[in-house]
């Protein structure tokens, strides 16, 4: 496939979060949606935050994907600072409590400053939903997101004729 221009750009607050967000990347490539991947800590790189934020939009990002854990500070601030659409990631990493903490810090942001949320390390969800915001003004990526929708409701009908002509009770044998 041929260097895309990135449309997407993923950033997370460490290189440990990288296991929970390659999903986002997965995706993203399956619907053949360019994108850029890099690390950018609120906390340990906050200049590079800043310009990163600040030059997206100039440089032809539509969406931006932000995954962090404990205090996640970086979807927020990220949105603090572009009017580009901000998909959050609460990532369980090794400095959450449990999870509810990043969670929280990536949901609960101020009105005026929107950051859409995720569940909890589910960054293949970001990468859809990032899909689905370029697919309002992209027909192609809109169809390619049909079929993986239809994809999705025949794999559940064929678990249904699967249950009603197995039984429940051997399934597992
Ligand atoms: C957060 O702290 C990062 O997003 C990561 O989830 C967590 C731990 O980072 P490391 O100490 O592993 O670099 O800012």
């Amino acid at each position: 496939m041929a260097e895309q221009t990135p449309l997407v750009g993923i950033i997370m607050g460490s290189d440990s979060d990288l296991t929970v967000m390659q999903a986002a990347a997965d995706i993203l490539k399956y619907f053949e949606i360019g994108f850029e991947l890099t690390v950018v800590s609120a906390h340990r790189t906050p200049q590079r935050m800043f310009d990163y934020a600040s030059s997206a939009k100039r440089r032809g990002l539509k969406v931006i994907i932000a995954g962090a854990g404990g205090a996640a500070h970086l979807p927020g601030m990220v949105a603090s600072l572009t009017s580009l659409p901000v998909i959050g990631v609460p990532i369980k990493s090794s400095n959450s409590i449990d999870g509810w903490d990043s969670v929280l810090s990536i949901l609960q942001m101020p009105n005026g400053v929107p950051v859409a949320t995720v569940a909890l390390n589910a960054s293949k969800n970001a990468g859809i939903l990032a899909a689905e915001i370029i697919g309002a003004f992209n027909e192609g990526i809109a169809k390619k997101l049909a079929d993986y929708k239809k994809q999705l409701n025949d794999e559940v009908l064929s678990k249904v004729e699967k249950l009603k002509d197995g039984g429940w009770d051997n399934q597992f044998d």
